[in-house]
């Protein structure tokens, strides 16, 4: 994995970046700070910008790189939320969120999805009490499987980007690079790029996980509705996808095996053998990063997966809390699925 450690330097020369921003947006997801930032994001420190356009254009084979260092005040932050939902109107984190938007712009444009965590950009990651047992990124007792982030839509992020405030339990996320030709044969690639397989929406883009507020419009929002609407055939009835794309010399992964219906392969032994095959390939290669305050995450979502172990938290306030990001290389490619241009959230 690609590490990069912050200097004292570059810290002080991100906190007066930010302090200038913090002066003129009261939310990292204004819109004309969304549309500045790849500007903004020109006076970061260059080495922090050589580091992240080149995890960005030479695409190194371990798919995460990390950045760490940055300080995080205890006392500033607060808190950690309870839920998702519940967002004070001017973040305590609004220096760290803009830190990300500033550092994911250097990898391409942030999305958001209309149908999770209430259409919001960055993302909260904490426990939640009753989701324990859930395949979200707000459990605790169950294993997160590994995943690429949003495998089941076409218009997947590039990259997710997380930024650690607080982990206190020590749960630690996992990751590992898909380095197919290592493990797998021509013949065995060759099948894994063929449309044999379904991913279902995983569970944070269902209905039964909308915001109280969505909860309430749902029923006078046309395209929210119709993003749902969406959602539900998708998962009713996923488009057959190939798993690998791209170079079959290196291909790009597109898998969730949590959603991906793999006991429906049994009438297809070829496919079945070759996905078995990749999943126990890259579980052997699963390594566990405990994430610290202060610490920038960026995976690879065509090169990498990524999940989570489980852990024991207090829900006291000082629970483990990450900022998370999706970034998309083009923005174009989404266009149908959004209002407008510039806006970020896929309907
Ligand atoms: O909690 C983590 O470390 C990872 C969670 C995750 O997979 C996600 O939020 O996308
Ligand atoms: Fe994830």
């Amino acid at each position: 994995m690609k590490k990069f450690i912050l200097s004292e330097r570059e810290i002080d020369e991100i906190k007066s970046l930010v302090k200038g921003i913090t002066s003129q947006y009261s939310s990292a997801e204004d819109d004309r700070f969304l549309k500045d930032a790849s500007i903004i994001a020109h006076e970061l420190p260059k080495r922090i910008r050589t580091f992240i356009n080149d995890f960005r254009l030479l695409e190194p084979s371990s798919g995460v790189c990390l950045i760490s260092g940055y300080p995080i005040s205890e006392e500033k932050i607060g808190k950690t939320p309870s839920h998702w939902q519940y967002r004070q109107e001017i973040s305590p984190a609004l220096e760290e969120e803009i830190i990300l938007i500033l550092f994911s712009t250097l990898l391409g444009d942030v999305i958001g999805w209309s149908t999770q965590q209430a259409g919001h950009i960055v993302h909260d990651v904490i426990p939640i009490q009753g989701h324990e047992h859930e395949q979200l990124g707000s459990s605790t007792k169950e294993l997160l499987w590994w995943h690429n982030e949003d495998a089941f839509h076409p218009y997947r992020g590039d990259y997710l980007g997380m930024m650690c405030l607080r982990n206190k339990e020590k749960a630690a996320t996992t990751v590992a690079p898909v380095d197919a030709t290592s493990y797998l044969n021509p013949e065995e690639i060759a099948i894994l790029f063929e449309p044999r397989f379904t991913i279902r929406p995983d569970e944070s883009h269902l209905v039964k996980n909308k915001s109280d507020l969505q909860k309430t419009q749902a029923n006078n929002d046309n395209l929210l509705s119709s993003a749902y609407q969406k959602i539900s055939e998708i998962n009713s009835e996923p488009e057959k996808i190939s798993v690998f794309y791209g170079d079959p010399k290196c291909p790009y992964v597109r898998i969730d095996p949590y959603f991906m219906d793999i006991n429906k392969l049994e009438d297809d032994n070829e496919a079945l053998t070759a996905m078995n095959k990749l999943i126990k390939s890259i579980e052997s290669n699963l390594t566990e990063l405990v994430l610290q305050p202060g610490d920038f995450i960026f995976i690879d979502n065509y090169k990498a997966v990524h999940g989570r172990k489980p852990y024991t938290t207090m829900y006291d306030g000082q629970h483990r809390w990450l900022k998370r990001i999706i970034v998309a290389r083009d923005l174009r490619k989404s266009r149908s699925a959004r209002p407008t241009a510039t806006s970020r959230i896929i309907f």
